[in-house]
């Protein structure tokens, strides 16, 4: 039997795991971890951006910010068609899901049509979609639930005090009530956020207990690495240390048990040793490709070398706990079958 999912973490207990010794954190974590996941399955997702830059929000990591000079070349929103072929091209090469994402504080209604077409065409391809457009209302929520939009990503980014400090032109609330349009309109929830942004131990255990203490936990839950922007106000921030970074994986994997915790942003800097750490702790879904929204990711040849080295699979597509206990029944099954033939 799994531990019941809780909605209820204190600070203290959760600061209580930080403070474990790294092997024991990692041991908890991965113990639950093989209660609910198939421990060498790991979901991959390919991202595109499909408007660039020019955004009016000052996210003050952001290399898309209008309110920074950041030397990005600025797109309009792309063509349908442009889109579509991007999301072959990702499902040619192995992802099972296709992240859209645009530098806007909310879709216009000039653009929704066109994001509509998206999710419709990008579904009929056989991918899983995912869309991170910023502010949505109840009616475009319902309309991209309607076309058929499976996940929704919309990141909290840090604690409730740390965001005023990172972000000023929109608030912690905002980010919760889209959170809760998208949940309503049985959409999945992608949320999670950003270290390594100078943030203190406080806003970790902040950050992750907004996340756990949701009425639901985020089927997503991504972890950013800080990627430093130049021209950025957090451009020459203070590194993180990497076991840091290993134990917010695993406390994460620890609150959400039954969430894809994903290493996001930043895996380029890491080397493969830190990625199976982070496996190990966990983590189980990566960005696939060679680019994120505007920075680069690992080599897509070069993450399914690192797969094989560790003898990780690509998830197909979400596999249900339950599907996933059944495959291991009829696995147990027919294990029990060869041995018990061979007296
Ligand atoms: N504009 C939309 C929004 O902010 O909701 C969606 C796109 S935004 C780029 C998505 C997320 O990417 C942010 O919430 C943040 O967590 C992450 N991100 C952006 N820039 C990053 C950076 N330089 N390093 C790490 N993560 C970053
Ligand atoms: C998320 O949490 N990380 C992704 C996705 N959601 C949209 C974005 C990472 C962006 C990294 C910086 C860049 O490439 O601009
Ligand atoms: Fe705009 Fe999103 Fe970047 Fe913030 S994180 S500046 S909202 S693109």
């Amino acid at each position: 039997m799994s531990a019941p999912l809780r909605h209820d973490w204190q600070n203290h207990e959760i600061e209580a795991l930080f403070a474990l010794p790294f092997n024991d954190l990692l041991f908890q974590a991965q113990s639950l971890h093989r209660q609910y996941f198939d421990p060498n399955a790991v979901q991959v997702s390919t991202l595109l951006s499909i408007k660039t830059g020019a955004c009016p929000e000052d996210c003050k990591y952001c290399s898309q910010s209008g309110h920074y000079n950041t030397e990005l070349k600025k797109e309009k929103l792309l063509e349908v068609e442009k889109v579509l072929q991007e999301a072959q091209r990702a499902k040619d090469s192995g992802a099972s899901r296709f992240c859209m994402g645009a530098a806007w504080k909310h879709p216009s209604q000039k653009d929704f049509p066109a994001v509509l077409a998206m999710v419709k065409g990008v579904r009929a391809l056989g991918l899983e979609t995912c869309m991170t457009l910023g502010q949505l209302s109840r009616e475009q929520t319902e309309a991209l639930a309607a076309a058929g939009l499976d996940y929704y990503n919309h990141n909290i980014d840090t604690s409730r005090e740390y965001y005023a400090k990172i972000i000023t032109t929109r608030n912690f609330d905002e980010r919760l009530d889209t959170l809760d349009h998208v949940r309503t309109a049985g959409i999945k929830v992608c949320s999670g956020g950003i270290v390594g942004m100078g943030e203190s131990q406080n806003d970790r255990v902040g950050f992750l207990r907004e996340l756990a203490n949701l009425p639901q936990h985020p089927e997503s839950v991504p972890i950013n690495h800080l990627v430093k922007i130049k021209g950025t106000p957090l451009q020459d921030v203070a590194d993180l240390d990497p076991f840091d970074f290993v134990r917010i994986v695993a406390v994460a994997r620890i609150l959400m048990p039954k969430s894809h915790v994903r290493l996001s942003a930043g895996r380029e800097q890491m080397n493969d040793q830190m990625q199976a750490l982070c496996f190990f702790a966990g983590a189980n879904s990566i960005f696939y490709g060679d680019k994120l929204l505007t920075t680069s990711n690992p080599l897509a040849n070069d993450d399914m070398a690192l797969f094989k080295r560790l003898g990780i699979h690509p998830e197909s597509r979400t596999v249900h706990e339950e599907d996933f206990r059944r495959q291991i029944s009829s696995h147990d099954v027919a294990a029990y079958y060869d041995a018990t033939a061979a007296h």
